[in-house]
């Protein structure tokens, strides 16, 4: 039903802003051709499919070089001897150009020397979404073709990377499909969920579409695909709901799309910052969170996988597993990396009641906080706990131990035990390090410790 209201909510919300701009031209001045933006459909006659291929390069990432034919290709800034990225947008609900394609194109030339080719279907992708679904395959075969001008020009297949988000990734899928599934790799940024998630692998993006497939869920309870279709399939902070976006109806846009894009954000946050996006092959979120899942070495040998442009997404393996669902937390703002530890508390005596600790991690400018539960007669608890900055930054770590009173019956009013914690992924002895003596814990009183870890 929320699907639904959330479905009809944006067509509504799209027809004020249809009213938008038109583009200007430009020419850009080191290669001397003209500049081309994408197009913007209107909403009554954005029924066409009118491809448009923008090439960018690291000498001029803000102007799109429009490509048609072969000789233009030859004849264009496009380098045969580099890689070549190609970013296929999705659903357009509004007609316009992606918000967020600019800024995807920069990170990715930021750092690399490679071809990006932005695929602009704006017009094909617009009205309602099952028209926009039903000018895939012509828009695949159209990339198809695209591809295999580039093939014939010396470039290898295995050098072509293709990103697609949402409606894009399964488009992505198809092209692949139709290249024999030899291409170097297809990352899917939230892969659409409507109309996909019974669909047969040939007609949606999956682990046989490239030599390497991987996808990043950031809405699937909603726009996005519940299902893995990649070999590595990364669930963000379960793969539903993402920290930082708006939970009620009345932030309008924001709230109908902000998980589904996360996607795109983590992504661009990931090529434009150092810091590490890593994440655990896990069952379930919740043994994530329960600390199950802490060393990467079923099923990918000790190497964690992380979002990024690593190849193999640096997982260190020949033949790769597929469809394997892995998991991390962030933050809710860019840069949304943020450190996984375990905690542990260990009970001098087991207690024949559940016993519940909070565990805080302070830093000089950060609180971050979790709670261990302790089953009846149980002598350990465990939980993931994720901290903004390195455990070396953490300068003081508080315990609380949270009794389970009942007006009949008073729970003990100390607990007495040992403390440990160890950052993620646990090497494969599984260490972890532990405060030297046992703790004793007073009902609702935080107490105070240095970590157990050195900074290294
Ligand atoms: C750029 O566009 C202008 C105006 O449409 C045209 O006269 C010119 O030939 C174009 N230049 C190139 C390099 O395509
Ligand atoms: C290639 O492009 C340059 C500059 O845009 C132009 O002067 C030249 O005529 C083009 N050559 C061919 C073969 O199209
Ligand atoms: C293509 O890229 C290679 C590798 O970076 C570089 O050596 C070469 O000069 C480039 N070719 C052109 C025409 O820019
Ligand atoms: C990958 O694993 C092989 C064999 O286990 C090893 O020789 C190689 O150094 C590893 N490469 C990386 C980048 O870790
Ligand atoms: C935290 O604050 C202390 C005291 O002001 C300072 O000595 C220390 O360098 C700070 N640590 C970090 C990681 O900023
Ligand atoms: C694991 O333990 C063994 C024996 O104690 C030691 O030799 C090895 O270096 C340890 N491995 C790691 C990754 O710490
Ligand atoms: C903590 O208590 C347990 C159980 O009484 C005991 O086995 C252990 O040696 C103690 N640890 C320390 C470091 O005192
Ligand atoms: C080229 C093509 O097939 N375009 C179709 C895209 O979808 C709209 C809406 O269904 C059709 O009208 C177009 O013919």
């Amino acid at each position: 039903m929320v699907e639904d209201l959330k479905r009809k909510l944006l067509i509504v919300l799209a027809v004020p802003l249809l009213l938008s701009s038109a583009q200007a031209g430009n020419t850009d001045r080191l290669s001397g051709h003209n500049c081309t933006d994408f197009q913007t459909a209107n909403f009554l006659r954005g029924s066409k499919l009118k491809v448009q291929f923008l090439l960018f390069t690291h000498s001029s990432p803000s102007c799109g070089e429009l490509i048609l034919a072969e000789d233009d290709i030859k004849n264009s800034s496009f380098n045969s001897s580099l890689e070549t990225k190609i970013i296929i947008h999705g659903f357009r609900a509004l007609g316009t150009k992606p918000s967020w394609i600019e800024e995807l194109v920069h990170a990715i030339l930021h750092t690399n020397q490679v071809n990006v080719i932005a695929v602009d279907w704006v017009y094909g992708s617009t009205a309602a979404y099952p028209s926009a679904v039903e000018n895939v395959t012509q828009l695949a075969l159209a990339i198809s073709l695209l591809i295999s001008k580039l093939l014939a020009l010396g470039v290898s297949g295995t050098s072509i990377h293709i990103i697609g988000v949402s409606l894009g990734a399964h488009v992505g899928g198809l092209v692949g499909h139709f290249h024999g599934g030899q291409l170097g790799r297809i990352t899917g940024l939230d892969p659409a969920g409507p109309k996909y998630t019974r669909a047969s692998p040939e007609e949606r993006l999956d682990p046989g579409d490239a030599l390497f497939v991987e996808a990043i869920h950031t809405d699937s309870d909603n726009f996005g695909i519940r299902i893995p279709v990649g070999h590595i399939d990364y669930f963000v902070n379960g793969g539903r709901d993402q920290p930082g976006c708006p939970r009620f109806i009345s932030a309008g846009y924001k709230y109908l799309i902000c998980d589904h894009m996360r996607a795109v954000h983590l992504y661009v946050s990931a090529l434009k910052h150092s810091c590490p996006m890593v994440a655990f092959p896990c069952a379930s979120h919740q043994d994530f969170l329960n600390g199950h899942c802490l060393d990467c070495g079923d099923p990918f040998l000790f190497s964690c996988p992380r979002i990024g442009l690593l190849e193999q997404a640096g997982v260190n393996m020949t033949k790769l597993p597929k469809e394997v669902k892995v998991y991390l937390k962030t933050s809710s703002s860019a840069p949304f990396c943020v450190h996984h530890s375990l905690v542990e508390f260990h009970l001098q005596k087991r207690r024949n009641t559940v016993t519940n600790i909070e565990i805080t991690f302070f830093s000089n400018t950060t609180k971050d906080t979790a709670k261990i539960t302790i089953a009846k007669n149980q002598e350990m608890g465990k939980r993931l706990l994720t901290h903004r900055v390195p455990l070396c930054q953490i300068n003081s770590v508080t315990l609380r131990y949270l009794p389970h009173n009942r007006f009949w019956r008073k729970d003990a009013p100390f607990i007495a035990g040992r403390f440990c914690a160890a950052p993620l992924p646990l090497d494969s002895n599984r260490t972890t390090s532990c405060l030297p003596w046992n703790l004793t814990l007073p009902s609702n009183t935080d107490v105070s410790y240095e970590p157990p870890t050195a900074c290294a």
